[in-house]
C-alpha cells in the first residue's frame, strides 16, 4: 500500500474509534490521546502534500505580520480595506495560486502587515487540503485576528477546533515541558509544585505514545492536553484576539463579546467593518497583542526622533537595539542614558542590559 493510503486508513481507524469512544471522566485521557493521534496523522499527511510542492508563499516584512482568518463573508476583506492600504477584492482575483496578499497598516511607528487567507479557510472545511498551507502562513505569523460575525460566535469555536486538529494552538502558551529518555527506570516525574494531573494518569498518556522509560520536566501547570500535545509535537503556538464584526446590526454584541471571552481566555473587539466602528480600539488591540515597543532614539545633544522609532519586542535591552540598528555597533557600545517608564529619572544612565519599556528615549554611547 502506498504511504497515503496507510495513513489514511490509520486516520479512519482514529476517527471511527474517536466517533465511538462515550465522552465521560474516565474516557477523557483515552479521548485526548486519541485526538493526538489524529492530529499527528493529520500532520504528516499534510506534510507530504508540502513536499509535493504546492505553492504557498507569505513573507514576512515589516516589524510584525497579522493573519486574518475567519469563515466567509465574517468581514476580512472589507476589515483589511480599512485597516491597510490593500484592497483585496481587487486582489481576491489574482488569488489564483493562493498566495496571501498582504496589505500594509502602519501604527504607532510600526509596519505591520496584514493578510487574509482566501481560499483556505472554509470554515468547517479546513482540514480537508488547505492545512499545509495554512500552517505555513500561520507559522510567519506573530498573531491571529480572528474575524467573527456577532451573530454566529460559535463560528470562532469551530474555527478552534479545526485549527486544534492540525496542531495549531491558538491563543495558547507553549506548555513548558521537556522530557529526556532513559533506556531503564521508568517513568520519573519532576515538578516543583505546579499543578499536573496525578501519576497515574501521566504514565499511561506517557506509555500511549511508546515510551517507557524517560524523566518529564514540568516548569508550569500543565493539563493532560498539554502533556499529549507536548508528546504528539504539535507544535504550532500562536497568539490571537478576536474582532466581532456587524455590530452595526447586532444589538447583542456585549453579551457575544463577555461569552467569547469566559469561554477562550482571547481578547475580544467589537467592530464593524462596514461602518468603522471602533477601529481605533481594534489597531490599539493588535499592537498590544504583538507585544512590541516603540523605542525613540535621541542623539546626545538633540532631541528625540519621534517619527520613527525603532520597534522592539517587548523586554528588549539596549544591546538588542544596537544589534537591530547594526550588529557592528554592539561590539562598541558602551552605555545608554534612557528616559521614560523603565527608569526612574529622566536621562538615566543605564547599563547595556538595561531593559528598556514602551516609549522609552534612548541615547546610546559608544567606544571611540
Ligand atoms: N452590516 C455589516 N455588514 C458588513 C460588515 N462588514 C462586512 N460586511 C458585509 O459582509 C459581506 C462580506 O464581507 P467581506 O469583507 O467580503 O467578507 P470576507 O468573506 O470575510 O472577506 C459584505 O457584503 C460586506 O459588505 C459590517 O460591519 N456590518
Ligand atoms: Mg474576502
Amino acid at each position: 500500500m502506498a504511504d497515503k493510503e496507510v495513513l489514511q486508513k490509520k486516520l479512519d481507524e482514529l476517527q471511527k474509534e474517536y466517533a465511538k469512544t462515550k465522552h465521560n471522566k474516565a474516557t477523557n485521557t483515552h479521548l485526548g490521546i486519541l485526538r493526538a493521534k489524529i492530529s499527528n496523522t493529520k500532520k504528516k499527511m499534510t506534510e507530504r502534500k508540502k513536499k509535493k510542492g504546492k505553492g504557498f508563499s507569505v513573507k514576512k516584512t515589516g516589524d510584525a505580520t497579522v493573519a486574518l482568518v475567519g469563515f466567509p463573508n465574517a468581514g476580512k476583506s472589507s476589515l483589511q480595506k480599512i485597516l491597510t492600504n490593500v484592497d483585496s477584492k481587487v486582489a481576491d482575483y489574482a488569488f489564483t495560486t493562493l498566495d496571501a496578499i498582504p496589505g500594509i497598516l502602519r501604527y504607532n511607528g510600526a509596519t505591520i502587515q496584514i493578510f487574509d487567507l482566501p481560499g483556505l479557510i472554509e470554515g468547517a472545511h479546513i482540514g480537508k487540503g488547505g492545512g499545509a498551507m495554512i500552517a505555513s502562513a500561520i507559522r510567519v505569523s506573530d498573531l491571529l485576528l480572528f474575524v467573527i460575525d456577532s451573530a454566529n460566535p460559535q463560528n470562532l469555536y469551530t474555527l478552534l477546533k479545526e485549527l486544534r486538529d492540525l496542531g495549531i494552538h491558538a491563543g495558547r502558551k507553549r506548555p513548558d515541558v521537556s522530557m529526556e529518555k532513559l533506556n531503564s527506570g521508568g517513568i520519573r516525574i519532576e515538578n516543583q509544585g505546579y499543578k499536573i494531573p496525578d501519576k497515574e494518569s501521566i504514565i499511561k498518556i506517557i506509555n500511549e505514545f511508546g515510551i517507557f522509560n524517560c524523566t518529564i520536566h514540568f516548569r508550569n501547570d500543565s493539563t493532560e492536553d498539554d502533556i499529549i500535545d507536548f508528546l504528539a509535537g504539535t507544535d504550532l503556538y500562536i497568539d490571537a484576539i478576536v474582532a466581532i464584526n456587524k455590530i452595526d446590526v447586532n444589538e447583542n454584541y456585549m453579551n457575544v463579546k463577555a461569552e467569547i471571552e469566559a469561554k477562550t481566555k482571547l481578547k475580544v473587539i467589537p467592530i464593524s467593518a462596514l461602518r468603522n466602528l471602533n477601529m481605533d480600539e481594534l489597531r490599539k488591540g493588535i499592537f498590544a497583542a504583538l507585544k512590541i515597543s516603540r523605542i525613540y532614539l535621541k542623539p546626545k545633544d538633540g532631541n528625540p526622533d519621534y517619527e520613527n522609532p525603532i520597534i522592539m519586542p517587548n523586554d528588549s535591552t539596549i544591546v538588542d537595539v544596537a544589534k537591530k540598528l547594526h550588529s557592528d555597533l554592539v561590539k562598541s557600545l558602551k552605555y545608554g542614558y534612557v528616559s521614560g517608564r523603565s527608569v526612574k529619572f529622566r536621562n538615566q544612565k543605564v547599563g547595556k542590559e538595561h531593559i528598556l519599556a514602551d516609549e522609552d528615549i534612548l541615547t546610546m554611547v559608544y567606544q571611540n
